[in-house]
């Protein structure tokens, strides 16, 4: 059975994402299947993220799989992920991955995980899976946003997002999501005259809109579609602060609203949104190499009941998130495979995560595509959370994945429910 999953070929190609972009498909073939993955891309990317392609770019990268990785890789086993990934690091050779790119090693170290699931006869979460039970994870998306994901006028703050507290099933949680985003829609053309209908790289609506009218409206909507569903609709920000941070001046540049604010009047602003709309969750509150900060935040919003997320912050490295843990700099952490490359360093953080008590969100990047590789991930990890936006089907495919899942192996999973991660007041 062990020759099942021999590796016996590896190819990689140039396709689209859903920005446009140009990235990187892999298939590996075994003796007994095959597996196929292709990598998202961020635009507001954390400076301790991989290379995500080499200098030549996604040809060049295509290239590379064909002449360094593939000799390589040929009769290795893939159900021996620790064996491939480390393959990858050692051909790469460099502490970045810059020589083969990031995202291609996210998409071998991925299509070998479904050739391996699909030899064995075993749907890829439950290949991946770290334990017996899974914990149906609840989706966290944004309804409305801007800053490097939208276009000039738009709000400062990069997502506004919404995240249910619990749900029967995946897909009334996810059309909860769905309802605040249409009621919102419809809210922005009432109020904005100037309301073009236009979204951001995300599906998320871009109106030109300063953050704290964003939110009142946000906040507004999710109470309405929480009264409809009877079940809570909390709200979270991604405020991706490394963008609009300037080193030079120590203060963050909210260019739209035309306001600056030091380091500390931005601490008490993030305060104050989460007391006044008693905000669930809060990512990237401050730059990425402000641990100290965040430290000091998280334990103030620990007490207020929301969840302080790192994701420039920790990139999803192992170590950064080590150093994060020993200083309590933050409740959340969000996994993004292709910050960090591989399968095996991906599982190590949400590890040291979930030892620490932390609540590791699995998450899209802007630039996605429809594989929903990101679903099978966030269970089989036991992230309680998956970010993956609302509108759009690259966003849509990770939620209808977990759907599907959720039908087709019920025995193995638990109802979605965040209430044993959540306290709010
Ligand atoms: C983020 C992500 C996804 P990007 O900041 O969390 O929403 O953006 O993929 O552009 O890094
Ligand atoms: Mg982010």
């Amino acid at each position: 059975m062990a020759s099942a999953t021999l590796i016996q070929r590896v190819r990689a190609r140039k396709v689209f994402n859903s920005r446009g972009e140009e990235t990187i498909e892999v298939t590996v073939e075994t003796l007994g299947g095959q597996g196929r993955a292709a990598a998202p891309a961020g635009k507001s990317r954390g400076a301790h993220e991989v290379q995500p392609f080499p200098k030549g770019g996604v040809s060049q990268a295509v290239e590379r799989v064909r002449s360094l990785l593939e000799p390589k890789l040929l009769g290795a086993d893939a159900s021996n992920q620790a064996e491939v990934d480390r393959i990858l690091h050692e051909v790469d050779g460099t502490e970045n991955f810059a020589e083969i790119g990031g995202n291609t090693a996210y998409a071998v170290s991925m299509a070998s995980a479904e050739a391996a699931a699909v030899s064995l006869g075993r749907p890829l979460f439950l290949h991946l899976a770290k334990r017996e039970t899974l914990q149906v994870p609840l989706p966290l998306g944004n309804v409305l946003g801007g800053g490097k994901h939208a276009g000039k006028g738009a709000p400062d703050i990069q997502e506004f997002l919404v995240l249910p507290e619990k749900a029967e099933s995946i897909l009334e949680a996810y059309e909860a999501t769905i309802k605040v985003h249409r009621l919102l829609g419809r809210m922005l053309e009432e109020k904005l005259p100037d309301f073009t209908g236009g979204r951001g790289d995300e599906g998320a609506w871009a109106p030109r809109i300063g953050s704290e009218e964003a939110l009142a409206l946000v906040a507004e909507a999710s109470e309405r579609v929480s009264d409809e569903v009877g079940f809570r609709i909390r709200v979270g920000l991604d405020v991706a602060a490394s963008s609009l941070w300037n080193a030079e001046r120590k203060a963050y540049v909210y260019a739209s609203e035309g306001k600056v604010r030091d380091e500390g009047s931005q601490l008490e602003f993030i305060l104050e949104l989460i007391r006044k709309f008693r905000l669930a969750y809060v990512e990237d509150p401050l730059h990425e190499e402000d641990f100290e900060g965040f430290s000091e935040l998280t334990s103030k919003a620990s007490r207020l009941g929301c969840l302080i997320c790192g994701d420039d912050l920790f990139t999803t490295s192992w170590r950064r998130l080590e150093a994060g843990v020993k200083v309590k700099a933050a409740t959340a952490v969000i996994i993004k495979p292709n910050q960090v490359g591989t399968l095996t360093d991906t599982w190590r953080a949400v590890e040291t995560a979930l030892k620490a008590g932390m609540v590791p969100v699995a998450s899209h990047r802007s630039g996605e595509t429809c594989d929903g590789k990101l679903a099978h991930l966030a269970l089989a990890y036991g992230c309680p959370i998956i970010k993956t936006g609302v509108l759009g089907g690259e966003r849509a495919s990770k939620y209808n994945e977990l759907a599907w899942i959720q039908e087709a192996y019920p025995e193995r999973l638990n109802p979605t429910n965040l209430n044993r991660y959540l306290t709010f007041s």
